[in-house]
Order: structure tokens, then C-alpha cells, then sequence
């Protein structure tokens, strides 16, 4: 009998979750059947009456796992079915599988696993040693090692992308939608997984795969063709840099698709040549990590070798090619303060930057900035106190309260502030407030607001409209499952 999978996910926010509906298609193509549901305006009892799902499977990041907890022992009270959690949180903080109610938890990539689960189980097989997977039976635990990365991306499915209009029915009308053209990176910035991820599979996740020109665009066009699609996002840790890839990629690209895209990228990799090919092809803005505006903690604590020149020149190069720039930037930092924030904001300003985005460090499971973290006193080391959004609060421990307090405030205005410098002094002094609510609304009034018009410029649909409103009117949503 083909098993039954049904994928629970909380929202759909601005992008797809492409790791489960890889997994999907590769599931259908097997001949196994699979289900999509969101959590929020759904009766789920009823959806999983009529579906008896033999599997459930939740694709969580850290900050989300009390949520999904929470679902899924409220239906296994209900429901008998196997539940399996896979994406970053279970993969970097395996003992998440001593939770109630957890039966299985898959590490790293998630196909090729799921798949041999689904066969297994319609073979009436032994599932308790199949690689990747953590397997919960009759009180025992088993830890199976990992299977070798997949080597050649071109030979997957592409994305179940039918199953994800189940999640968002509105996304259907969306007008964006995601891809990747490569897995892997061959750094090891301390505050990220993919440095995580190289201490999981060694060397051959530094090995950036990447996808065929070829396989991609045909990807794109199959989108393009069945969808409203109007923008496109390339979603992969670093989008390819080398030219040859360029050159073909280029081509294919403005023949077949001829959209404007949005990519992420890194600055030292980036240069008159391949910048150039990029906006040839469509490159309307890229997302940029700048981290922290100090070369020197940037080195040392964040272990990422960029200097501010090259920065700066990079944000040079791009804005000649009238690619517009979204940056990332860490406020908040272990043994940081306002100022330190504060020199981040100017080298913003100083590069023009259309958006700047701040992001509040959290201390994800295993990442070198975790360790970092404990062994010097900043993190307790509880991952339930990493909130479920880096745009609230920080999980760290700051000596000074009040300086904690401000530079929570400053990352709220952060990006606000940028667009009128001046305004830095009087910023900096209500910053010192319990303000927070106010602070909020304008931080998340003004993300939507450049994450839609500025950096992603696409006709949007009421949904995003909405957003923008519940923003201005502090309306937000939980990070914990709540029981009808
Ligand atoms: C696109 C993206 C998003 C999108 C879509 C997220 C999504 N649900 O997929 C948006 C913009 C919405 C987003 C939001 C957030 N993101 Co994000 N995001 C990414 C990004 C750039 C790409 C994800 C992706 O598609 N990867 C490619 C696919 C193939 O890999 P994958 O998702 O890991 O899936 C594979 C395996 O993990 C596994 N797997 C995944 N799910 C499941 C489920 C089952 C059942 C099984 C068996 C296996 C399995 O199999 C998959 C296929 O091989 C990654 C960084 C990266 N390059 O991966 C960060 C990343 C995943 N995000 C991260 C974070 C923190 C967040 C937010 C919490 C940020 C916030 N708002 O504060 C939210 C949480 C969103 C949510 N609802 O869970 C972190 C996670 C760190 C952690 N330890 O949890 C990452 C790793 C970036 C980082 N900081 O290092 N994100
Ligand atoms: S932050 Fe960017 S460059 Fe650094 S390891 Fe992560 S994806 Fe790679």
C-alpha cells in the first residue's frame, strides 16, 4: 500500500518551504501519496479524518519546535499516525527526539530518507535503521548515521509545488515564487548552519552543488508557465558567482524567463564581471550579509573574512548596475553594545543600502556562535528561550539591562533611521524607553513595506496588502499551537 504523507505547516510566510515539497515530489514520483496542510484557519481533525494519514511530517526551524509540540501531541491524542520532524531545529539539536509524542526525527537532507521510510513501512520492513533518521520504537532509540550527500541536484523532482497551494490558498495568485540552484556553502560563518552542517558531513558539504543552467530555467519556465509568475527569488545560501555558470545561465534565462530575479549573494565573491552578467539576466536586488559593521569582530566573531572595503566597493559595483540592495545585519552581538549596533547602521548609510535589514543574533543549536555563546557566559544554552522570530527580543545575557534594552529598541529603527541619518541622535535617545509596541509597529510597518515595494516590486495581492496593515495596527501572530 503507497503511504499516506501529510505535511503540517504553520505559515507559508513569504517563501515556500522547498525542503519538504523536494521531499514530496520525490514521494509522488514513487508512487506514494502526499498532503499539504496550514495550521491557521484550518480544521485539522477534520482534514486528517478524511486523509488517515499514515505519516506526518513538520519541517521546523528553532524558535518553532514548542509549537509543533504542541500540534502534534494535541493529535496523536486524537489520531494514530507516525510523526517525523526534519529541517534545521532536529538536525542540529537532535535530542529533540526524547520529546513525548516525537517518534522520529530526520537529520540533514530529508529525500532520499523519507523515501525509504515510505517504502519500508509499504514493504512491511524494518524501519529502525534507515540512514538519516533517528527512530523512536518501543521505548529504544536508534541513531543511524548519515547517507552521502546527493551528488547531482539536476536528478530530483523538482518541488511538489501543487502541494504547496494547499498551505495558502492565496499563493496560487502569488506572484513570486522560489528556487534553488544550489546546496551547500564553502564557508563557515560562526552565526550560520552551513558552517553547523560541515562539522555534520565534513568536507563535502563545503562543496557547493550546483544545479544546470539548463534544469533551472526549465524549472523557472514550468512555473512561469502554470502560474501568475512575475518575480523570481533564488533562495540558495549563495547564488553561483563562477562566470562560466553565468554566461550559460545568463542566456537561458533572459531567452525563456526574461523576469527580474532576486538572489543572495556575498561580497568578496562578486565583481565587475559577474555582477554585470547578473543584471544582464534580470538581477533587479540582492540580499547582501554585512553582519556587523566592526571588520574586526566580523573576523574574529563571526569568522567571516570580508572587509568593510570590499563592502562598500561591492555596493558600488551593484548600484552602477541598478541592482538595489537588501542587507543583513546582526544587532544585539555577545559582549556588544549600542555602539557597536551603531557603526553596523553607518556602514549602511555610508553604502546606500535600500533596505537594511536587522536581524536580532539568536544562538542557533550547534552553530559556532552557540558555543561561543555558552562557553563565555551570554546563552544559558535553552533553546526554548530562542523566540520563534529574530525581530523581538534577545535570548542573551547583557551585564548592563538598560544597554539590552536599547539596543533592542535600536534594532526596531534600525533600518527606519537609516533612510533619515540625522535623525540617529534623537533616536539613540528614546531608545533608552519602554517603548516597545510603538517600536514594533514602525519596525514592522517599514519591513513590509521595502520587502514589498523596494526589494521585491511585483503586483501584490490582498494578502500582502493585509500584512502591511496588521503591521501598522501591531496585530501579530503566536508561537505556540493553540487548541480550538
Ligand atoms: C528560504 C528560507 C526561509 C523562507 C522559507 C522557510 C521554510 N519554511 O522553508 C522564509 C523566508 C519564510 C524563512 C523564514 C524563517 N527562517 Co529561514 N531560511 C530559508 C533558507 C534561506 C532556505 C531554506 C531552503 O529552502 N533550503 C533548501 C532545502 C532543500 O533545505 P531544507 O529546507 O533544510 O530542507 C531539507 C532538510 O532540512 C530536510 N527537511 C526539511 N524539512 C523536513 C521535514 C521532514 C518531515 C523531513 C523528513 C525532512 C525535512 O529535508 C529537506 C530536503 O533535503 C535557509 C538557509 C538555507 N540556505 O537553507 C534559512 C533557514 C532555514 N531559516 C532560518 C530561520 C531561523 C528562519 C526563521 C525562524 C527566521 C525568523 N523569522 O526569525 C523563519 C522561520 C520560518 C518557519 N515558518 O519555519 C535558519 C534556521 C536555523 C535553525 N537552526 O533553525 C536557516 C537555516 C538560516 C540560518 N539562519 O542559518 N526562511
Ligand atoms: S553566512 Fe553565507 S557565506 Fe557564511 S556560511 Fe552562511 S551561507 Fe555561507
Amino acid at each position: 500500500m503507497p503511504q499516506k504523507v501529510l505535511f503540517i505547516i504553520k505559515d507559508i510566510e513569504s517563501a515556500e518551504p522547498l525542503g519538504i515539497m523536494y521531499i514530496s515530489a520525490l514521494l509522488k514520483k514513487n508512487g506514494h501519496l502526499t498532503y499539504f496542510s496550514g495550521t491557521g484557519g484550518v480544521d485539522l481533525t477534520e482534514i486528517i479524518e478524511k486523509i488517515k494519514p499514515d505519516i506526518i511530517g513538520y519541517g521546523i526551524c528553532t524558535g518553532f519546535q514548542n509549537y509543533y509540540l504542541d500540534l502534534n501531541r494535541h493529535l496523536k491524542q486524537q489520531f494514530s499516525f507516525i510523526s517525523i520532524f526534519g529541517g534545521p531545529h532536529p538536525t542540529f539539536f537532535p535530542e529533540f527526539i526524547e520529546e513525548d509524542s516525537v517518534d522520529i526525527i530526520c537529520r540533514g537532507e530529508g529525500e532520499f530518507p523519507m523515501l525509504d521510510l515510505c517504502n519500508y513501512l509499504d514493504e512491511e520492513k524494518d524501519i529502525r535503521f534507515i540512514k538519516n533518521l533517528w527512530v523512536k520504537q518501543n521505548g529504544k532509540l536508534y541513531k543511524n548515521d548519515l547517507r552521502p550527500l546527493i551528488t547531482d541536484l539536476d536528478e530530483l523532482p523538482w518541488p511538489d509545488r501543487e502541494g504547496s497551494y494547499d498551505l495558502d490558498r492565496s499563493f496560487r495568485e502569488y506572484g513570486a515564487r522560489s528556487f534553488l540552484s544550489t546546496r551547500g556553502c564553502p564557508f563557515e560563518c560562526s552565526y550560520c548552519f552551513n558552517a553547523s552542517y560541515i562539522d555534520l558531513y565534513g568536507d563535502s558539504w563545503k562543496k557547493c552543488r550546483v544545479r544546470s543552467p539548463s534544469d533551472l530555467v526549465n524549472e523557472i519556465l514550468h512555473v512561469k508557465m502554470t502560474t501568475p509568475l512575475k518575480f523570481v527569488q533564488f533562495r540558495c545560501s549563495t547564488f553561483p558567482w563562477k562566470i562560466e555558470w553565468l554566461k550559460e545561465f545568463s542566456d537561458l534565462y533572459k531567452k525563456k524567463i526574461g523576469l527580474p530575479f532576486y538572489c543572495h549573494v556575498r561580497a568578496d565573491l562578486l565583481n565587475e564581471e559577474n555582477v554585470k552578467l547578473m543584471a544582464d539576466a534580470g538581477c533587479y536586488s540582492v540580499n547582501m550579509g554585512f553582519e556587523c559593521g566592526d571588520e574586526n569582530y566580523r573576523k574574529t566573531v563571526f569568522n567571516r573574512h570580508i572587509t568593510n572595503e570590499q563592502i562598500e566597493k561591492t555596493c558600488e559595483i551593484l548600484h552602477r548596475n541598478g541592482i538595489r540592495i537588501l542587507s543583513d545585519n546582526m544587532v544585539c552581538l555577545p559582549g556588544g553594545n549600542l555602539d557597536l549596533d551603531i557603526k553596523t547602521w553607518r556602514l549602511n548609510v555610508k553604502c546606500k543600502v535600500e533596505y537594511p535589514l536587522a536581524m536580532i543574533l539568536q544562538p542557533y543549536p550547534r552553530t559556532g556562535i552557540d558555543k561561543y555563546c555558552r562557553e563565555n557566559g551570554f546563552f544559558n544554552g535553552n533553546y526554548d528561550e530562542i523566540y520563534y522570530n529574530y525581530y523581538f527580543y534577545s535570548p542573551l545575557n547583557f551585564k548592563d539591562k538598560q544597554e539590552k534594552r536599547k539596543m533592542e529598541n535600536f534594532h526596531k529603527l534600525f533600518a527606519f533611521t537609516a533612510e533619515f541619518p540625522p535623525a540617529l541622535r534623537i533616536v539613540r535617545y528614546f531608545c533608552r524607553f519602554r517603548l516597545n509596541l510603538f517600536f514594533i509597529t514602525i519596525f514592522r510597518f517599514w519591513y513590509s513595506w521595502c520587502y514589498h515595494y523596494r526589494i521585491m516590486p511585483f503586483k501584490k495581492t490582498s494578502k500582502d496588502r493585509r500584512e502591511t496593515i496588521e503591521a501598522l495596527l501591531g496585530i501579530y501572530k503566536t508561537d505556540r499551537y493553540e487548541k480550538n
